[in-house]
């Protein structure tokens, strides 16, 4: 397992290779794309043998090699978000998810800088490089989301950059000339960190839930779960199932998005660990001979990916091993999808209209009308 990254967030640390990631990718240079000569042992074993001796074999399963190079050359976006409280462990637990100074840790504000505190969005860019695979991760931080007496309001600022990056989407997707890749600034996730009461939801956490849900896929977390026991985790958890269900919240992964049995049966099952009670660490510590990231007290060490000892683990695997893709796939087939609708149909009904911050003249509304006919046929 390595990671490069931007010389700026460079780390050493090195955990056990991921399973997932071995058996998927092999070792390429992303530059290759001569067909006639793979320079690696891969694809399937299956179409090789077969193209041997089998007469009936066509070949189509090399499709799969075709997009597996494709995907490595132009490599992957990911933009997650991170919400809550100041404090509860946001940027750690970015960190110890890319094992990397990912996200910068909180800087201690002087006191007259601490008191009018806004929310302040900010966005800072990696690249992440693993066996070939080319990353770029974005994680958009939203300090002082719940930091003030009063709270009220405080998801707007939110939904606003969620909305924004979704004109801007939708801008370049209408232009004439638009680019061959639009550049994707969409929040794909956002992870909404419940602070360890053990109590229930508070009014903030429901109403920035039901009403981001709408628009972004929403994991919520509890935050620095090892000062839970396990009986106050459990009965935590299950308040908090509950109480999503009672307030119509439908966190990731939806289960009206599920697209066929398999799904089903995979999503039922994390939705029944969510929300998952995580531990962050930038730490590593020997165990056993082993090096691990976690987080040292008094009486043991916890260790983050142990799933005995917390629920990181399965974050991890949902975020990147098992639904990054699908993750991706939700935000741009139903989130952005109600918002382009939405939008186009606005400006069908009323041409002159201007939308938040781009269509300048009334021509260009006008191909936005006539865009919307194209665009809502595609559906
Ligand atoms: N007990 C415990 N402490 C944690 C955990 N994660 C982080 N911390 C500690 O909590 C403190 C705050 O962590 P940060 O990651 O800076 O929190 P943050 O949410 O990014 O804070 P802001 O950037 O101010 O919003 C640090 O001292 C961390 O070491 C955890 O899972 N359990
Ligand atoms: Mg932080």
């Amino acid at each position: 397992y390595h990671s490069t990254l931007s010389k700026e967030y460079h780390t050493q640390l090195s955990p056990p290779t991921p399973p997932g990631l071995t058996c998927v990718w092999s070792e390429v240079n992303p530059s290759h794309s001569n067909m006639s000569a793979p320079p690696h042992p891969q694809p399937p074993a299956k179409g090789a043998s077969h193209a041997a001796g089998d007469f009936s074999y066509v070949g189509i399963d090399a499709i799969l090699e075709q997009m597996r190079r494709k995907a490595m050359k132009q490599g992957f976006e990911l933009n997650i978000m991170i919400v809550g409280q100041s404090g509860l462990g946001k940027s750690t637990l970015m960190n110890t998810l890319f094992k990397s100074k990912v996200s910068r840790k909180s800087v201690v504000s002087t006191p007259e800088e601490r008191i009018p505190k806004t929310i302040e969005i900010k966005s800072i860019s990696h690249d992440i490089e693993e066996k070939g695979v080319r990353m770029k991760l974005t994680v958009i931080d939203t300090p002082g989301f719940g930091d003030h007496i009063n709270n009220e309001n405080c998801w707007q600022p939110i939904m606003k950059f969620i909305n924004d990056q979704y004109e801007q989407y939708l801008q370049e997707e209408i232009n004439i000339d638009r680019k061959k890749r639009i550049p994707d600034s969409r929040v794909h996730c956002c992870m909404y960190f419940i602070p360890p009461t053990g109590h229930c939801l508070r009014p903030l956490d429901v109403e920035f839930m039901s009403r981001l849900s709408k628009v972004v896929n929403i994991v919520p977390v509890i935050a620095k779960a090892d000062t839970l026991t396990l009986e106050e985790r459990d009965f935590f958890k299950q308040t908090i199932r509950e109480e999503l269900r009672a307030n119509g919240i439908d966190v990731y992964p939806q289960k009206e998005f599920d697209e066929d049995s398999d799904d089903r049966m995979i999503n039922d099952k994390i939705r029944e660990m969510i929300p998952f009670a995580v531990v962050g660490s930038n730490q590593e510590y020997q165990v056993n001979g082993k090096r691990l990231l976690g987080r040292k007290t008094k009486w043991g060490t916890i260790e983050v990916e142990n799933i005995a000892h917390c629920e990181f683990a399965h974050l991890r695997d949902l975020l990147i091993r098992t639904h990054m893709q699908n993750i991706k796939d939700i935000t741009s087939s139903i989130h952005y999808e109600v918002y382009r609708v939405r939008r186009l149909n606005e400006t069908n009904g009323q041409p002159n209209a201007q939308p938040p911050n781009t269509l300048v003249n009334p021509q260009q509304a006008n191909g936005v009308a006539a865009q919307h006919q194209v665009l809502t046929h595609e559906m």
